[in-house]
């Protein structure tokens, strides 16, 4: 299958400037690119999608250019935002620059990383406004939707520009690196046909340059894509869990396991289609979403940390906590109430204290009917000791209640 045609199987195609790109494609090795703002020190996975689709061009033997926004982060993308961004100091931008720079060359280590704070700061402002400026006509700049969009509610001179500042990328990349092709999400759609157009003013009519834009990512519920209730999806697992960013991809909804499949994982489409077609005739194996899952978890953060996540959730699932490290342990109950105890405390007072039972009558109940766990392990025992010792990695003490009330015990 033609990359072209296999872009659009995944629903990954949602405009192109010209329908040369996929004979361009299949004819030579293109030299891309793609550019993110570092407007935190992570990535989430709403960005992931952009090294997920040069990813895929890569794989077919075109070159990737990734762009590290440094300097248009200082600026600020009006695209598909309502309200004037929040500046970033110097500073935040360019620690925030290597952050995410370090995350991309993990998804991406052989591609070729760059930052457009590099060749944008050395632009001074009469070049600019002459030898850039001159190309950009204020009608043609005014009716992007980015800048039609914000008109009445105000936007500055500075997010107006922000056009102008990456189509200049597009035009050093294109001039230095023969880089014929910029790609991103169907927001950036007017500021890659603003380079296109400056590249062939400023360059000569005869230099042609092309772009490519992906649909926004939805969900089928209309709920946001890549938010859960603690907020946004990071690739940094200090934000993130390994073990929660593997339970998002694991809690796929099945309306929309097979979109996300096509998208996110980079089994050929045969293969993909098997997996479909199986996924269909039993979804409650869920086996989209382990795939989905285990691509994602292995490529941002390696197989071994994917495995750990895979022994957490089981973990969690069978109740057996035993067999976890006290890492584990405290990945995969990060949300789950806890306390610290000082000293070890009789089973009933823990589940009193823990507030899994309202007295001692209750608790003493909840423990003769075989309702508690702890460490996996069912205490019928009234006299039992919740005990430093006996804990793992002499730190914490799982205590569960019924089926799915935990409280995790921190020992001092
Ligand atoms: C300089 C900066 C360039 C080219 C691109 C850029 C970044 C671009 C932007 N992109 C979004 C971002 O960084 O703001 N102006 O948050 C974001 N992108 C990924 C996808 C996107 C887009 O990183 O393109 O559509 C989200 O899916 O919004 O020379």
């Amino acid at each position: 299958m033609r990359l072209i045609e296999e872009l659009k199987w995944r629903d990954l195609l949602f405009d192109v400037t010209d329908e040369e790109i996929g004979n361009l494609f299949e004819n030579e090795k293109v030299t891309f690119y793609v550019g993110a703002d570092p407007t935190a020190d992570s990535l989430h996975v709403g960005h992931l999608i952009s090294y997920l689709v040069s990813k895929r061009l890569q794989d077919r033997g075109h070159h990737p250019i990734l762009v590290i926004g440094g300097g248009t982060g200082l600026i600020g993308d009006p695209s598909g935002k309502s309200n004037e961004r929040q500046l970033l100091t110097l500073e935040t931008s360019l620690a925030n620059g290597s952050a995410i720079a370090e995350q991309v060359r993990r998804i991406l280590p052989t591609a070729k990383i760059v930052n457009n704070y590099d060749w944008i700061s050395k632009f001074d402002v009469i070049t600019f406004l002459r030898d850039i400026g001159k190309h950009f006509n204020i009608n043609y700049m005014i009716n992007k939707d980015s800048v039609k969009s914000r008109l009445e509610n105000g936007i500055s001179f500075t997010e107006f520009s922000y056009q102008i500042i990456q189509s200049l990328d597009f035009m050093h990349l294109y001039k230095e690196f023969n880089c014929k092709l910029q790609i991103g999400g169907q927001d950036q759609w007017g500021n890659i046909t603003a380079g296109l157009e400056l590249i062939r003013k400023a360059l000569g009519h005869e230099e042609k340059g092309y772009g490519l834009t992906w649909p926004l990512l939805t969900k089928a519920d209309g709920t946001k894509f890549g938010k859960s209730e603690g907020g946004a999806i990071w690739l940094d697992k200090n934000r993130t869990s390994v073990y929660e960013f593997y339970q998002y991809w694991i809690n796929t909804s099945d309306k929309d396991a097979v979109s996300h499949l096509k998208k996110f994982t980079f089994m050929s489409v045969e293969e993909t289609k098997e997996i479909i077609k199986e996924f269909e005739s039993a979804p409650h194996k869920r086996l989209a979403q382990n795939k989905i899952a285990e691509e994602l978890t292995v490529l941002v953060h390696g197989r071994e940390a994917y495995e750990s996540a895979v022994r957490i959730s089981k973990a969690l699932f069978s109740g057996e906590i035993e067999t976890l490290t006290k890492d584990e342990i405290s990945e995969g109950f990060k949300d789950v109430p806890s306390i610290t105890l000082q000293e070890d405390l009789n089973i009933v007072d823990t589940l009193i204290s823990s507030e899994l039972a309202s007295s001692k009558r209750e608790a003493r109940e909840f423990i003769t009917n075989g309702a508690v766990a702890v460490n996996g392990e069912k205490v019928l025992d009234l006299e039992f000791m919740v005990s430093k010792n006996k804990a793992i990695e002499n730190e914490f003490t799982v205590i569960r209640r019924g089926k799915k009330k935990y409280t995790l015990i921190k020992h001092q």
